[in-house]
């Protein structure tokens, strides 16, 4: 989890909180053992949540206990699921290490099961039950639900056919799903996280072939990297045109040119499914599991190894923006200038020669777009290759569209939850990736830039870096 990537606490902001001295008076200046009990904004979206806090040790166990009861995948344990998640993001934002369950006296979303887990882990610095959960059945599901395209009613079968290992899946497990043949075949790959230089270099890629198609294009990473993350399992990269209409047909033509330099091993592209009429209907009824409606690619593309390591591939531009941007105060990766600037100023690129550094796969160069191929993923997989495999999501909004969509796929996803729940109760407001709508007044709210999205819902701008609840 985001968490488990943090290191040494250090001082978090206190905006977006109400200050503790304010809180002290509200308690009558008693009730503490050391510090005073601080109140959070209910919703989290109403404060800042960084990769780096003060409570990793609660919030760890707490997520163990989230991914536990996602993991069972039944409706009572998907509400629980979320309690723990809603837990640990409280814990995220406290600007102090807890110490005392007094602390947590005026913070809402903590409910009992939670505390007796924050209590027990204050008085023996562990909880039993976190312990227990992390049994044989908790690994296993952990590893299959880690291969791209299987979720947990099928790791759960495959555990009650006796197997525990990838390879007892890929000798055992025939898949018209391509995303799970190509996700079993380049496990190891896809499960060793894509560091910032790739991401970078795959950016730079897509940049590359994007400008020449559609000059003007802004083409931003999303997702975790967005956020300050220096890993994740994929790189999510939204694409639009300042003017409108012009990103149609762009995603077929890059990934064409892409296909054509041989990068691409496998995906699948998703048409728009998009109406006005999702901007007010509930997403759980519209959206079939779908997170929206652009057009989109979800795939597989190989990168040459030594683009992480390799010393004579220039960066410069690229890394010396990312490692400024180290946010002050809060230790979160990226500053105020964001992340959107940074990256889309011209880059130093000097890719490394793909066509040369691919030869091995000549026949799988011939592969059509898509999922065919001459020789199986599982052979191309085992060859001796000098190139790994990386998830990549590829999104294309139109303009008018494109601020919301960048706060939907900045994510994270606790953070889409929080904000879309808070614009639906408090405001009576329907928010998605496509827009904001407000239900009483029947109209759309347009919005120009990031800041307008916060501000036509009213709150103070949160940070991407913030969002990482
Ligand atoms: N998202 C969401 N709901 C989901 C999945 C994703 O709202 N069920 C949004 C938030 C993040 C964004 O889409 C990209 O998704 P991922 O790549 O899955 O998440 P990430 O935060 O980028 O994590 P990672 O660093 O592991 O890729
Ligand atoms: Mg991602």
């Amino acid at each position: 989890t985001d968490s488990m990537k943090a290191g040494a606490p250090v001082p978090v902001e206190e905006k977006h909180m109400i200050k503790r001295e304010k809180a002290d008076r509200d308690n009558g200046g008693n009730e503490n053992s050391g510090r005073n009990p601080l109140i959070l904004p209910e919703y989290a979206c109403q404060r800042a949540t960084c990769l780096k806090h003060f409570n990793h040790k609660f919030t760890k166990a707490l997520e163990i206990l989230q991914k536990h009861a996602e993991l069972r995948d039944n409706e009572r344990d998907s509400s629980r699921a979320l309690a723990f998640r809603r837990a640990s993001c409280v814990l995220k934002s406290l600007p102090f290490p807890l110490t005392s369950m007094s602390q947590l006296k005026n913070l809402t979303n903590i409910g009992d099961h939670c505390k007796r887990v924050i209590q027990e882990i204050l008085e023996d610095g562990e909880c039993r039950e976190v312990n227990e959960l992390q049994d044989d059945w908790f690994q296993k599901m952990v590893v299959f639900t880690n291969i791209f395209g299987i979720g947990s009613a099928t790791a759960k079968k495959w555990i009650e056919k006796g197997w525990s290992t990838i390879k007892e899946a890929q000798e055992g497990y025939i898949s018209s799903d391509w995303r799970v043949r190509w996700g079993l075949a380049f496990h190891t790959d896809l499960n060793t996280p894509v560091n910032l230089q790739e991401a970078q270099y795959i950016q730079q890629i897509v940049r590359k072939e994007a400008e020449t198609i559609l000059p003007g294009i802004i083409l931003q990473i999303t997702g975790g990297f967005r956020r300050g993350k220096e890993e994740g399992h994929d790189v999510d990269i939204l694409m639009t045109h300042p003017e409108e209409g012009k990103e149609v047909g762009l995603l077929a033509r890059l990934l064409q040119r892409l296909q054509n330099k041989g990068i691409i091993l496998c995906g699948n592209l998703e048409k728009s499914t998009y109406s006005d009429e999702m901007l007010t209907l509930d997403s759980k009824l519209s959206a079939k599991g779908q997170l929206d409606h652009f057009e989109k690619w979800l795939g597989i593309i190989k990168i040459p190894h030594s683009c992480s390591e390799n010393p004579a591939m220039d960066y410069s531009g690229s890394l010396s923006i990312i490692s400024s941007c180290v946010h002050k105060g809060t230790g979160c990766s990226v500053d105020n200038s964001t992340c959107c600037t940074a990256s889309e100023q011209p880059l130093n690129y000097q890719p490394l020669n793909l066509d040369e550094s691919l030869d091995l796969e000549s026949k799988a160069k011939k592969q059509k777009l898509g999922t065919e191929n001459e020789i199986s993923p599982m052979e191309l997989a085992k060859l001796d290759r000098n190139w790994i495999a990386r998830r990549v999501d590829l999104i294309v909004s139109p303009y008018d569209q494109y601020f919301y969509a960048l706060v939907g796929w900045t994510g994270n996803k606790q953070f889409n939850r929080d904000i879309r729940t808070y614009a639906q109760r408090e405001l009576g407001m329907k928010l998605s990736s496509h827009g904001l709508y407000d239900l009483n007044k029947n109209c759309a709210l347009p919005a120009r830039s990031e800041k307008e999205v916060f501000q036509n819902m009213k709150l103070q701008y949160i940070e991407p870096w913030e969002r990482n609840c």
